[in-house]
């Protein structure tokens, strides 16, 4: 550290800490303590330099005015979001003691649930999870967005590993598959565009026409859920016209006869009937796939939020092994990279410290149900106590009705650990304030790139904020939990995240630091299996098939003759999931919720733009604004997410209408696999426009 004048500017690395696979490394300028810019680092080889708009407002949102910045105790009842400041030491003594009542009876009766609010290693789970595994809580199986395509991943390949993100500018082919990458992933659309002014043909598979679909070569518009089926067609091109890498096949990969003789079954024909498209849009894609080399899949994680979505990305990652697309450095497929982490989870989490005893595991995508369910054989005690940290369950959940009925329970005790008086922290009973990335330390794994940041706290805590491992160390305190992990600092945790495998020093110096990996990992074999081979039949697996939607006119004819529009819900470019949505200037560019549809479907049911919409099922109801557009496809209607419920129209967002049916593999929720009707709100008198 050196010493500057009090006034001087200077800048300090700091790192991205949302959910997005980008992770870029930040420089942040601080001026007599206050940070007036956050910038991207020019020098990391990801970020160029250059961070999205959202983040770009990162201190417009640390300055907030809304900001928790002191303990909340609830005064109103249950969900009115009606809170009385209280001093930490009280806050704390009256948690502690509601705590340990609870866990005297049964510490699985308490529950946290987290999710990647900070990808932080110790903002995450470090301290965190050592509490909860010395408590005995119930553990939280953390499924909400990528463990369906996760599984899928170890199944295929070993781990969630694939091509460097840099060598995409060097493909010829770059397929953009369920990923708007302009929004939700920039830095990679980058790397995309260099390919694209060097001559490459680019390709979306998506059924929403975005931003990223407009400027790509050809849309595919398949219907949501049909990727593996779209696979399949491709894979059948492949060996009726002799496009194999046989060599490829034959030296790295176990279990191609089986899915081979599966694939025969699948001609263009068969598939573009399963996907909305044209026969000819299959083949054409087949031929481009077998004949232009580097060949690249951009997967990303919007077309596994299905039924089928596990057996989807088992089948498209089969795809660069048929054609041996990975034999160079810009072939192969990318969906994440967070397997190439040396992260030491149990150096940061401590599960010796359950002793041996083996807590429930509860599915955070069931949270609805979970919350309204008593004690009983199997499911194990009531859930009476809630610590949620990192997360905005009632709005990011599915089938919000339930999950709002839930945190309304009287019985339940709930703390939230937030930024900001969220659609969740309103059903609080404490309301505990947390730092931001700009005041403390931490440091972070990518899953779109391969290099390690760290976050130096910029600023100290504003008011009485604290950061989440200093929260759990203080009530660890007051627990009585005298282990010595509970204190140490945060510079000791995140000395252990990536242990002596990557020189902490050197992090600190420069922000950032490369994993030394291989340029073409799988070219000669080489997954992280056992046998080395990607495993098309994986023992425990099988081999990959196509599933047709929990709710589609093939598995649910009933549901079909009601709700006849299927609707995904993909993020909205200025909000990170919920998070940014009280930042006005973000929230002003999205204007208002918004459900897309297309002329045709528009037309019959009178819907303009502008006109608001009940958009509903048997689960609930969503009012939102109508934007008739061709970004829809017909049949299907974009709900663009994920409003907090009391910034949105009467209270709602788009998850009043999910269900909390899983996927195939990773027991995950199937966000976009959902049938709907939509209507003409006739209570709302607005004049269109
Ligand atoms: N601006 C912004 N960036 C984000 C996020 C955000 O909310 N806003 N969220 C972050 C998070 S949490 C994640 S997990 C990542 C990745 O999150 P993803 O969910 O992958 O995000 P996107 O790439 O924006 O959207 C996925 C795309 O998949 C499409 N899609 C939906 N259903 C299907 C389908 O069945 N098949 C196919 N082929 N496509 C389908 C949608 O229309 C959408 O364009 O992005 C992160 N980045
Ligand atoms: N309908 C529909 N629903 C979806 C999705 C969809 O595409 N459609 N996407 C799903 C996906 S991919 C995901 S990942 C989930 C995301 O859901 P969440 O993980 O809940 O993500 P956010 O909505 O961004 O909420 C994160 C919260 O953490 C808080 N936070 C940030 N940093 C810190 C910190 O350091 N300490 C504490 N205590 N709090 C902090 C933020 O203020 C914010 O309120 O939503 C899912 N829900
Ligand atoms: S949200 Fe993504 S693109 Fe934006 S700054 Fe963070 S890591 Fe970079
Ligand atoms: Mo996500």
């Amino acid at each position: 550290m050196v010493n500057v004048a009090p006034a001087a500017p200077r800048t300090v690395h700091g790192a991205c800490p949302h959910d997005c696979p980008d992770t870029c490394a930040m420089r942040v300028t601080v001026e007599a303590g206050r940070v007036v810019r956050v910038q991207g680092d020019p020098d990391h080889p990801a970020t160029q330099g250059a961070l999205c708009t959202k983040v770009s407002r990162y201190p417009e949102r640390t300055y907030h005015a809304e900001r928790v910045l002191r303990p909340l105790r609830r005064v109103g009842p249950k969900g009115a979001g009606r809170f009385e400041p209280v001093g930490w030491d009280e806050a704390l003594a009256d948690i502690a003691a509601r705590l340990g009542a609870i866990a005297a009876r049964d510490p699985e009766a308490i529950l946290p649930y987290s999710y990647a609010g900070t990808m932080g290693l110790v903002q995450g789970e470090s301290m965190a999870g050592r509490f909860f595994h010395r408590l005995g809580a119930s553990r939280l199986d953390r499924t909400i967005c990528a463990s369906a395509g996760a599984e899928a991943l170890t199944a295929s390949y070993g781990g969630k590993v694939g091509m460097h993100v840099e060598h995409f500018a060097e493909s010829k082919l770059v397929l953009i598959w369920g990923s708007n990458s302009i929004a939700s992933n920039l830095h990679f659309w980058t790397h995309a565009q260099a390919a694209k002014r060097a001559g490459a043909k680019l390709v979306c598979i998506d059924p929403r026409r975005t931003e990223t679909a407009d400027k790509c070569h050809q849309h595919l518009a398949l219907r949501p859920g049909t990727d593996g089926a779209l696979a399949l067609g491709l894979m059948h091109e492949l060996i009726v016209h002799g496009r194999l890498d046989q060599d490829y096949l034959d030296r790295y990969t176990e279990g191609w006869p089986l899915l081979r003789e599966k694939a025969l079954a699948w001609p263009p024909e068969r598939a573009a009937v399963v996907c909305g498209l044209q026969a000819d849009e299959v083949r054409g894609l087949a031929r481009d796939y077998a004949d232009i080399q580097p060949a690249a899949i951009r997967l990303n994680y919007g077309m596994q939020r299905v039924r089928g979505g596990g057996n989807a990305v088992r089948l498209i990652a089969t795809l660069p092994c048929l054609v041996g697309a990975w034999r160079r450095r810009a072939g192969g497929l990318l969906l994440s990279s967070s397997g190439w982490f040396p992260t030491d989870h149990a150096a940061l989490q401590r599960p010796e410290l359950l002793a041996g005893r083996q807590p429930r595991t509860l599915n955070m995508s069931t949270i609805g149900d979970d919350l309204l369910r008593e004690a009983a054989p199997g499911f194990g005690p009531r859930i009476e106590a809630l610590v949620v940290y990192n997360s905005n369950p009632v709005a990011v959940a599915p089938e919000s009705p339930k999950v709002v009925r839930g945190f309304m329970r009287e019985d339940l005790f709930t703390v939230v650990l937030e930024h900001f008086l969220t659609d969740t922290a309103d059903h609080a009973d404490y309301v505990l304030p947390a730092t931001t990335q700009l005041e403390h330390l931490d440091v972070h794994g990518s899953y779109g790139h391969t290099s390690v940041l760290i976050n130096e706290a910029a600023v100290a805590p504003l008011g009485e904020a604290l950061p989440n491992t200093e929260i759990f160390r203080r009530l660890a305190r007051r627990m009585g939990f005298l282990e010595p992990c509970f204190a140490e600092t945060d510079e000791q945790i995140a000395r252990q995240a990536f242990g002596a495998r990557v020189d902490f020093d050197a992090l600190r110096a420069r922000g950032w630091v490369q994993l030394p990996l291989p340029e073409a990992p799988f070219a000669e074999g080489g997954f992280p299996t056992p046998s080395g081979r990607c495993r098309i039949d994986a023992p425990g697996w099988g081999v990959p098939d196509h599933l047709p939607n929990h709710e589609s006119a093939e598995s649910r004819p009933d549901l079909a003759a009601r709700y006849p529009l299927a609707m995904i819900s993909p993020p909205a470019r200025n909000f990170l999931n919920s998070s940014f949505v009280n930042v006005k200037s973000l929230r002003d560019i999205e204007g208002e919720p918004l459900l897309e549809i297309h002329p045709v479907d528009a037309a019959p049911r009178g819907i303009r733009s502008g006109a608001t919409l009940r958009v509903f099922n048997d689960r609930g109801t969503y009012v939102c604004r109508a934007d008739v557009s061709e970004r829809a496809r017909p049949g299907v209607v974009n709900g663009l997410g994920i409003w907090w419920r009391k910034l949105g129209l009467r209270g709602t967002n788009v998850n009043e209408l999910t269900h909390q049916q899983l996927t195939d593999l990773g027991r995950a929720p199937s966000f976009y696999d959902c049938l709907v009707e939509v209507a003409v709100d006739e209570a709302a008198a607005r004049p269109l426009g």
